[in-house]
């Protein structure tokens, strides 16, 4: 997907879906045979899942919860009624899903395949499940933006069984996820986990009253299994960080790299049987006593390079000195070079620990308290290991209240809402979710998806301008109600076959808008002396700069190297005049500086 705004005419690609009226499900066919990642952004071995694409749209409508008898416009009925031909959920609600009855029998079980559960399509502050483990046995599965924070079991508290979300399913991909309050481990993938990848999750708060203050189980009972957890937050537990290995000879391939690992203390273990890499890693403790940061078992293998342990708990995170085997124990087998875990492209400690601490979680474009303050707790390495959820915290999760979309937010009920669709040249009246406009792999409510995985900045206060693609066909009704004052001396004899194009050109810059995370931008091209017939302009992004979308030009990027040329439009420009374009970006907003050249 290239994140620029759509135009009309790519519309016409687009494959109409069939709206039902009797209900919140929309299907279509599939109109593209592209292929493309999971998500931008999407990495390691389940990067290419495919979720629901090209199933059909479920719109989450009430935060009910009864496993017994699970009620329509319910997470859980969407789950359970999922088609085999893929199904994206999407939440018109925000507020907390307390997951019933207490019990094995209450955990949220999300055992169907082909499944997207877009979190970030909820209005602020997004969806918090609660009250049991949520299980995850189905394969091709996209989970994203979504708040798991059990606490005890329901129904026996204290027996320390709740998970806050247990992965033993195949091709499953979770991204940005946020996960506290579990009893057990935050997020594990363990069993039958298949190719799995864990990304840009904040999992903080294990509770410790039973001694299970836990991180993560990392391995899998099944030959040929591959699992990445990279770029992920883990803080205040006891340990597990991750516990390695499986008990039955199974050989498969784990990546631990780029995580934030903030701990009071203990240290991570495995059993047999783990063949591990761990790169760029930063590890921070408050706690100095225990110098290990993974502790290993006979079998353990591990691969290990550019990890950083961080121990003097001041609020400087990069001061720290490589983690080396010292720090790395108990491995019989030191690899020098790394297990081949697909897909997976690792970075510095120091760039991962930015990315993390900016961008993990849930709705890292609004955290809510528990995520704000671990962050804040990381930041400055304080904070500790909890035996029970802090009340007031736990309180205001449990008894959030329901926030509802307004009344037409998503009229034609495809999962994209009225105003991106417009915004973006789609119709808000027909279904068009399927269709794959800019031909990209990334079906039509997949780009909703993206944009609203970017906290749904601002769109544009006035809406781009769209030529139109064919001259008109009928003359001028009226004339001209004043006559020319002189009249040409000579006319030519032949017209010039193509216009000038010489002149020079300058372009300026405003920031009109901006909220947190990103930005909007207004560029106004003039032209010098004399007339001009195409123009480009060009400026260098400053770091974490992400340009979305935009209107009246044409974007391209280089590295931090931005280009917009003219449209058809708007390239031919007089003597003095001007032609303005705009645009959407993540990141904070910068005055650059700007070229503009001819054509
Ligand atoms: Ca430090
Ligand atoms: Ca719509
Ligand atoms: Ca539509
Ligand atoms: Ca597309």
């Amino acid at each position: 997907m290239n994140r620029t705004a759509f135009t009309r005419s790519a519309l016409a690609l687009a494959a109409a879906g069939t709206l039902m009226l009797a209900g919140l499900v929309l299907t279509g066919p599939p109109a593209s045979a592209a292929t493309a990642a999971a998500f931008p952004g999407a990495a390691g071995p389940a990067m290419n899942a495919t979720g629901g694409r090209g199933g059909d749209i479920y719109h989450v409508t009430n935060l009910t919860d009864n496993a017994n008898s699970p009620q329509p416009g319910s997470l859980r009925y969407g789950i359970a009624n999922a088609p085999s031909t893929g199904r994206t959920i999407v939440f018109d609600v925000a507020g907390t899903i307390k997951l019933s009855p207490g019990g094995r029998n209450g955990w949220l079980s999300i055992g169907k395949s082909n499944l997207t559960i877009a979190g970030q399509t909820a209005p602020k502050p997004g969806i918090t499940i609660m009250g049991q483990a949520t299980k995850v046995t189905g394969s091709n599965i996209v989970i994203r933006h979504v708040k798991f924070r059990p606490g005890k079991d329901q129904a026996n508290p204290g027996t320390a069984t709740n998970d806050g979300l247990w992965l033993t399913g195949t091709n499953i991909i979770v991204d940005h996820v946020s996960v506290s309050w579990h009893d057990d481990e935050g997020i594990s993938a363990s069993d039958a986990a298949g190719q799995i990848s864990v990304q840009y999750a904040i999992v903080s708060d294990g509770l410790n009253y039973n001694g299970h203050s836990y991180g993560a189980l990392v391995g899998s009972d099944v030959t040929g299994s591959n699992i990445a957890y990279t770029h992920n937050l883990f803080a205040h537990h006891k340990s597990r960080l991750p516990r390695l290995g499986n008990e039955t000879g199974a050989v498969n391939y784990v990546e631990w790299s780029n995580n934030v690992v903030f701990e009071g203390g203990g240290y991570s273990g495995a059993d047999q049987n783990a063949n591990a890499n761990f790169v760029g890693n930063t590890y921070l403790r408050h706690n100095s006593s225990n110098p290990e940061v993974f502790v290993g078992a006979a079998g353990t293998s591990a691969y290990i390079s550019g990890n950083r342990a961080d121990y003097d708990g001041d609020s400087n995170l990069t001061n720290g000195s490589d983690a080396s085997w010292n720090r790395f124990t108990s491995v019989p087998t030191q690899r020098s070079s790394r297990f081949p875990v697909p897909n997976v492209t690792t970075e510095s400690a120091s760039a991962s620990l930015t990315k993390v601490l900016d961008r993990a979680g849930a709705f890292w474009w609004s955290r809510d308290a528990v995520d704000t303050r671990v962050v804040s707790e990381t930041r400055s390495t304080s904070g500790a290991v909890p035996n029970e959820p802090n009340s007031t915290e736990w309180n205001n999760a449990w008894n959030a209240a329901q926030v509802n979309r307004a009344t037409g937010w998503d009229t034609d009920g495809d999962g994209m809402p009225n105003a991106w669709e417009s915004a973006n040249g789609f119709n808000p009246a027909t279904a068009d979710h399927n269709g794959d406009a800019d031909n990209d792999g990334y079906r039509n409510i997949e780009e909703y998806l993206d944009y609203a995985a970017q906290g749904s900045p601002a769109l544009p206060t006035t809406p781009p301008t769209t030529a139109p693609t064919t001259p008109p066909t009928t003359a001028p009704t009226t004339p001209p109600t004043t006559a020319p004052t002189t009249g040409p001396t000579t006319p030519p004899t032949t017209g010039p076959t193509t216009p000038p194009a010489t002149g020079a050109c300058t372009a300026s810059y405003r920031t009109t808008n901006t909220w947190s995370g990103g930005f909007q931008g207004e560029v106004t091209v003039i032209a010098g002396s004399a007339a001009i017939n195409g123009w480009t302009a060009r400026w260098t992004l400053a770091s974490g700069q992400t340009i979305n979308q935009v209107w009246n030009g044409k974007l391209t990027v280089g590295g931090t190297n931005a280009a917009v040329a003219n449209e058809s439009y708007n390239g031919a420009l007089a003597a003095g005049a001007s032609a303005t374009f705009g645009f959407l970006a993540t990141g904070t907003a910068t005055t650059p500086t700007f070229t503009c050249t001819t054509p």
